[in-house]
This record gives C-alpha cells, sequence and structure tokens, in this order.
C-alpha cells in the first residue's frame, strides 16, 4: 500500500525528479499522484510526465484573485485524495483558506536555515550577510509565510570565494537527500501534526527542527 501524494512545482522540478527517483528504487513508498505547475513551462512538468504521472497547469495569470487560483488549484489536488501535498520550488503565496485546508499535509522546503531569511533570494543575502554557514528547511505550511514547524535541516559551510550561483548548487545537493527523507517520515507516521505542533516519533520537535547527519538515512 504505497502513500499517495500530489505535488506542486513552478520550475526545474530537481526535487520532484528526487522523489520520483526514490520511489522508483523502493527507498520511498509513496505514489506520486499527480504534480501541478502555475508556469506551463516548467521543466518538472516534462519530468512528471517521463514517469508516467498526470500533470496539471493552473496558470495563475489567468485568475482574477490569489482566492480563485488557489480554489482551483485545491478543486484538482482533492480529486485524487491526496495524504500529502509537497511544495517542491512552488513559487505562489497561498491564502490563509488554502494553508488551513491543508494544516498538517503539506510540506515545504525552503532554502535557508529558517527561522533565518525568510522569503526570496536567500542565497544572496546570507552571503551578504556574511554567514558562515547555511542550508535549507523542510517546514509544514502554515498560513504565515515560511513560518510553520520547522522539521528538518542540513547545513553546509559558505566558503569565502561562493557565489550566490555556486551556493545554491551546494543546497540543492542537500535538499535532494533532505526532502525524500522528511516524505518518508511523513508516510511511516514518525511525523505527524497534533493539535498545531509537529512531532516526531510521537515527541515535539526542536525550534529547528532536527539537524541532518548521515545516520538519519
Ligand atoms: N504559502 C503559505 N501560506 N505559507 C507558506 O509557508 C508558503 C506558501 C507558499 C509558498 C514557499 C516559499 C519559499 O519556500 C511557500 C511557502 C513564494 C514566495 C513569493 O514571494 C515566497 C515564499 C515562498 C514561495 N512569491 C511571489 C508571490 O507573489 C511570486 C514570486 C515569483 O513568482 O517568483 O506569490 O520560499
Ligand atoms: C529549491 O532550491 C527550493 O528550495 C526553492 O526553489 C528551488 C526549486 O528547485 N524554493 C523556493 O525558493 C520557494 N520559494 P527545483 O524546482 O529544482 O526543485
Amino acid at each position: 500500500m504505497s502513500f499517495p501524494i500530489v505535488v506542486l512545482i513552478s520550475g526545474s522540478g530537481s526535487n520532484l525528479q528526487a522523489l520520483i527517483d526514490q520511489s522508483l528504487q523502493g527507498q520511498l513508498n509513496v505514489r506520486i499522484c499527480a504534480v501541478i505547475s502555475n508556469k506551463a513551462d516548467a521543466y518538472g512538468l516534462e519530468r512528471a510526465k517521463l514517469a508516467d504521472i498526470p500533470t496539471h497547469t493552473v496558470d495563475h495569470k489567468l485568475f482574477s484573485s490569489r482566492e480563485e487560483f488557489d480554489a482551483e488549484l485545491q478543486t484538482i489536488i482533492d480529486q485524487y485524495e491526496p495524504k500529502l501535498v509537497v511544495l517542491a520550488g512552488f513559487m505562489r503565496i497561498l491564502t490563509e483558506t488554502f494553508a488551513k485546508h491543508y494544516e498538517g499535509r503539506m510540506l515545504n522546503i525552503h532554502p535557508s536555515l529558517l527561522p533565518k531569511y525568510k522569503g526570496l533570494n536567500t542565497h544572496q543575502r546570507a552571503i551578504g550577510a556574511g554567514e558562515k554557514e547555511h542550508g535549507v528547511s523542510v517546514h509544514f505550511v502554515s498560513p504565515e509565510l515560511d513560518a510553520g514547524s520547522v522539521i528538518l535541516q542540513a547545513s553546509t559551510e559558505i566558503a569565502p570565494d561562493d557565489t550566490a550561483e555556486s551556493l545554491a548548487k551546494k543546497v540543492h545537493s542537500l535538499e535532494h537527500i533532505i526532502y525524500p527523507l522528511a516524505v518518508k517520515w511523513f508516510s511511516e507516521e514518525r511525523l505527524t501534526f497534533q493539535k498545531g505542533i509537529a512531532l516526531f516519533d510521537e515527541k515535539a520537535l526542536p525550534e529547528n527542527g532536527i539537524l541532518y547527519n548521515q545516520a538519519l538515512l
């Protein structure tokens, strides 16, 4: 019995690919029911088609409000009855109504060590601030942007010659490890969300979530 999930993307879909690969290799017992993009030209849609996964495009520019866009997204998602919704490089801020509908069953991967650097342009901002360390966080999505409970983080050093591009590459390779791991934990019910609190193995997660190390694999 595999665990039904729907993945939302806006771009390249390398995190989607990591989920596809791990489920094909049997490391991750999930079934990706559908991939939805707000951009018709997102390369992730090609990745989904190559893996025989149904795709949908919901172009936000065709809607006159965020509420209407989110309502259409919700209608499509709920047709698949997923147990988890996975934001993988999805670039549209979601309304409170939508976020509440999927509370405790929607994850995001954000390219910073939350609560630092919420929002966009995180790699450049971390370099600009002279940080020695940067990374990535998987969190539950809550109505407030990038503010839901953090589940898992992975960090990397910022070298003196790092650029936003070189740092993004390092962070990406960490993303492809920790996102499938967090999804696996959720599918195994090791990761749950009860009464507004994220639990791992029945214990409340600390503010920064779990720091990734290889022993977790
Ligand atoms: N929605 C809610 N309610 N809560 C969160 O935590 C969300 C969310 C929607 C997306 C991903 C997030 C990230 O990881 C995410 C988390 C887009 C923007 C943004 O400013 C900010 C954060 C995130 C995603 N989007 C612009 C907008 O007007 C459009 C930017 C663009 O198209 O390039 O929606 O960073
Ligand atoms: C990832 O780095 C992800 O953390 C980031 O976009 C990239 C998507 O890559 N997410 C955000 O910035 C959300 N605002 P992918 O399309 O190759 O998975």
